[in-house]
């Protein structure tokens, strides 16, 4: 398996993921600051111009939810999903909140340009990046997050996932103090050898 990534994006969830597993896979850093990802050679393996991207046997795999239901499934034993059904669909349930609402919030601070054209428009859209950012962590902190994982005692896709997007509150302007359970989610990733040759990138 080939995953093409950047540890700075949303694809730092797959690339722990992989680490995860223990596969032997191959790294190609698509540097976004240098519009790598618009590319001719990228777009022919995502035509969305978005990372992460995994190359497979089967074909090409796109899409953060997708990318880490393959490699849970795919490597049984690294024991990645919940087998119970209900459990599982819980935390298909989050992994779709990240994707669907958190991760989209966050892109009105570079990405405005998806949605609107006025600079006025990019600047209020920015203006309530942190607000917007903090209730839906205030949410996942009172809804989602059991501990010390997402899913409670089992390490699931779901952690890396969240990981990778926590490390951007900071940026956005949330105050840490204001999540504590988040603070404690991910200091407790930090250790995990996984994220440490993830982020050694
Ligand atoms: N829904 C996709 C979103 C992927 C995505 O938006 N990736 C961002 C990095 S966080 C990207 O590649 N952005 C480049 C761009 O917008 O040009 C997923 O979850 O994998």
């Amino acid at each position: 398996m080939k995953l093409y990534h950047n540890p700075q994006t949303i694809a730092l969830a797959s690339l722990i993921a992989m680490h995860e597993t223990g596969a032997k896979f191959e790294t190609i850093l698509v540097d976004i600051g240098a519009a790598a990802q618009q590319s001719p050679e990228y777009l022919g393996i995502n035509p969305k111009g978005r990372v992460p991207a995994l190359i497979t046997d089967n074909g090409i795999i796109t899409e953060t939810i997708a990318i880490l239901g393959y490699l849970a499934t795919m490597f049984p034993a690294a024991k990645l999903t919940p087998t119970d059904p209900y459990q599982f669909a819980k935390m298909q349930e989050f992994n779709s909140y990240l994707a669907s609402t958190v991760h989209v919030n966050h892109a009105h601070k570079l990405r405005g340009g998806r949605w609107a054209t006025q600079e006025s428009s990019f600047n209020d859209m920015r203006a309530k990046i942190a607000q917007n950012m903090l209730e839906c962590f205030q949410l996942i902190e009172r809804e989602y997050l059991r501990g010390p994982w997402v899913m409670g005692n089992q390490y699931t896709i779901a952690d890396p996932y969240l990981f990778a997007i926590s490390r951007w509150l900071t940026g956005d302007g949330v105050d840490m103090n204001a999540l504590p359970a988040i603070t404690k989610h991910s200091a407790a990733m930090n250790e995990r050898a996984a994220v440490k040759r993830a982020l050694a990138v």
